[in-house]
């Protein structure tokens, strides 16, 4: 079986894991967003990708979601005792060194997703991690800043530094529409027996990815099953509902599923405390309503064996 996941960090990378528990034999290609990606002391930081390889592949902080396991921050404090910041970015000893083979392989020339699968050549996620596009795409977000005014903010300031407390205006993945899939992306969908949404934030990671020109296309005409990221109108983590709010949409799972519109999504997976939303349902979309919250590797594979399930039915 073929499977096309598109994956943003941690929600996109847990659920992948109970992908991977559920469906051992199946061939998992993940498309994942770089629109989070920032250049930081001369280094490209790819934190979603980072976060789908590390947690795959064994060497993630698994209280925090992000970032290596036993982590030290000696290459930070020295560059911020030398006045270089930003202080608000914690990039730890171990992750650094990711960056830096990741820039020296893309200032050779090698494209990122051949970078990507170079990292993944130590990590061995056991699924395909290809990244959305090997174009630069990077999301910044227009915010109204009490000391500067209104000025646009890459989108890690907002969230990091800012904790998305300053309301957004607007969000712009910048670059997208010159962008092209990275190869092998629309190849992938093509021969996917299903897609899936994992629970990843809809604004800036799998919207960042579907804002690729051809992505959204090429996912449009497969059998799409999304697990919804919103339970009982809240995001389960981080500030997804400043994302949405900003774009005009309420969080909700039934708002987010109208969003992605029944000509993107053929199933949705909304939790128990949202089964009002399973009853009356959303146009064109089949919803059904289970436990959602990914707490250990058995919940989280049997959120992802209904979306299969879901899918097969569906297609
Ligand atoms: P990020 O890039 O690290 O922000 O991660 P993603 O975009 O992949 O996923 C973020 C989303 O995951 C958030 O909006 C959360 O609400 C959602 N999420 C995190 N844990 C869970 C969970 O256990 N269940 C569900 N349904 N959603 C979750
Ligand atoms: N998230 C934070 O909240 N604070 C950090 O200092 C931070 C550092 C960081 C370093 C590497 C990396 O791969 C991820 C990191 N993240 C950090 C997580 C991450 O940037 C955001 O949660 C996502 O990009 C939002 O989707
Ligand atoms: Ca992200």
């Amino acid at each position: 079986m073929k499977i096309v996941t598109l994956a943003g960090g941690i929600g996109g990378a847990r659920f992948l894991r109970g992908l991977l528990r559920a469906e051992p034999e199946a061939e998992i290609t993940v498309i994942g967003n770089t629109g989070d990606d920032i250049s930081l002391f001369g280094l490209r930081v790819c934190p979603d990708l980072d976060t789908v390889m590390y947690t795959l592949g064994g060497g993630i902080n698994e209280e925090q979601g992000w970032g290596r396991a036993g982590e030290t921050f000696t290459v930070k404090e020295e560059l911020l005792a030398y006045g270089v910041g930003p202080s608000w970015f914690g990039l730890g000893d171990r992750d650094f060194a990711t960056h830096i083979v990741r820039t020296q392989m893309l200032e050779a020339g090698y494209p990122l997703s051949a970078v990507t699968a170079a990292l993944c050549d130590r990590w061995k996620p056991g699924v395909r991690l290809i990244p959305m596009t090997d174009d630069q795409v990077e999301t910044h977000v227009v915010v109204d800043d009490p000391e500067h005014g209104r000025r646009a903010i890459h989108f890690q300031e907002w969230w990091v530094r800012t904790r998305a407390a300053l309301p957004a205006v607007s969000i712009a993945a910048v670059g997208a529409d010159d962008a092209k899939p990275a190869p092998g992306v629309l190849e992938a969908v093509e021969e996917a027996d299903a897609v899936l949404f994992p629970p990843s934030n809809p604004v800036v990671s799998i919207g960042t990815i579907l804002a690729v020109p051809g992505i959204r296309e090429a996912v449009a005409a497969k059998t799409v099953v999304g697990v919804s990221p919103i339970i009982g109108d809240a995001p389960v983590r981080g500030m997804a509902d400043a994302c949405l709010t900003a774009i005009g949409v309420e969080t909700s799972a039934r708002a987010v599923a109208a969003h992605y519109g029944a000509g993107l999504l053929d199933g949705w997976l909304v939790d128990e405390a949202d089964a009002a939303v399973a009853a009356t349902g959303v146009d064109g979309i089949e919803v059904r309503s289970r436990p959602l919250l990914m707490s250990d590797p058995d919940a989280t594979a049997a959120i992802a064996r209904a979306a299969l399930d879901l899918a097969g039915e569906l297609s």
